[in-house]
């Protein structure tokens, strides 16, 4: 792993936290979410010089992604089982508002013991939403291999953001690989809401998805679009209904509670509604 002296400067970087983590890997392992730890880690020094590390407080089972203060953490997929294509990644999200109205988007997706890597991660965006400031951030790899740093690269299109490396079959590319957390970040006019992410994989494997999903924050979609995948279809009104008839808590759609006839009324009004 290669750091710029920029990346952790202090006197750039003045209220920034450091976490360092350790993964144990072992054959047969039933549980990988508890054979990784974090410990705050306190740099000092000066660009230039030589910089020391050392540990701090008590060690935290689980990856660091999980001490990130304010965001929402869901796992893609949400649960490993049959039909899961490989392990799981797990995504941090957080909006914040900024000074001008509009809302600042930040994600930490994060390869937990995925091994086929992951080379896409999508965002879809209601008809009409923008988004501006794309970027991307990752630590650079320097363990000789034959990856890039290459950043990922972000496009904001009609329906989704998303942003990518190459494919396994297109040459070097940079894709997200065990114990790997790269950042994703986008400026937007559209307050938040749940939406669903999708992570595409950068190994094909024969007969197994090429993508997980994950509900996680980002900007609002349709209030009609129930599967929260960026389109309002009649799969939709389906889905609400199960929901509806089954008092799913995600059918409560004016939060009283309970899952009540007003609800259906709000969601028929809403799917009737072009957004
Ligand atoms: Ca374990
Ligand atoms: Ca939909
Ligand atoms: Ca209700």
């Amino acid at each position: 792993m290669r750091l710029a002296d920029t990346d952790i400067d202090p006197v750039i970087h003045t209220s920034d936290r450091y976490l360092a983590e350790v993964y144990a890997i072992f054959q047969h392992d039933q549980d990988h979410l508890n054979s990784v730890g974090h410990q705050t880690l306190l740099i000092a020094g000066v660009p230039g010089g030589t910089w020391a590390f050392s540990q701090a407080g008590a060690g935290v089972v689980g990856p660091a992604i999980t001490s990130w203060t304010g965001s929402r953490l869901s796992a893609a997929p949400p649960h490993i089982g049959p039909g899961s294509p490989d392990g799981r990644c797990l995504v941090a999200a957080r909006a914040t508002p900024n000074q001008d109205g509009t809302w600042h988007y930040e994600y930490a997706v994060y390869n937990h013991d995925m091994d086929r890597a992951a080379r896409s991660f999508r965002l879809p965006l209601r008809p009409g939403a923008t988004v501006t400031n794309l970027g991307f951030s990752a630590v650079q790899s320097d363990d000789g291999s034959a990856f890039t740093n290459d950043a990922w690269t972000g496009v904001a299109a009609a329906g989704a953001v998303e942003w990518s490396t190459g494919t396994a079959a297109s040459g070097p590319a940079n894709p997200l690989r065990w114990g790997t957390l790269y950042n994703f970040f986008f400026d937007s006019p559209t307050p938040p809401g749940s939406t669903r992410a999708l992570i595409g994989m950068y190994m094909p494997a024969s007969g197994q998805p090429d993508a997980v999903e994950t509900v996680t924050t980002g900007p609002a979609l349709c209030p009609a679009d129930f599967d929260l995948r960026g389109t309002v279809t009649v799969q939709d009104l389906f889905d609400f209904l199960v929901a509806y008839f089954q008092a799913d808590p995600r059918a409560d759609l004016d939060g009283s509670g309970t899952v009540g006839m007003q609800d259906l009324f709000d969601y028929l009004i809403a799917f009737l509604t072009p957004c």
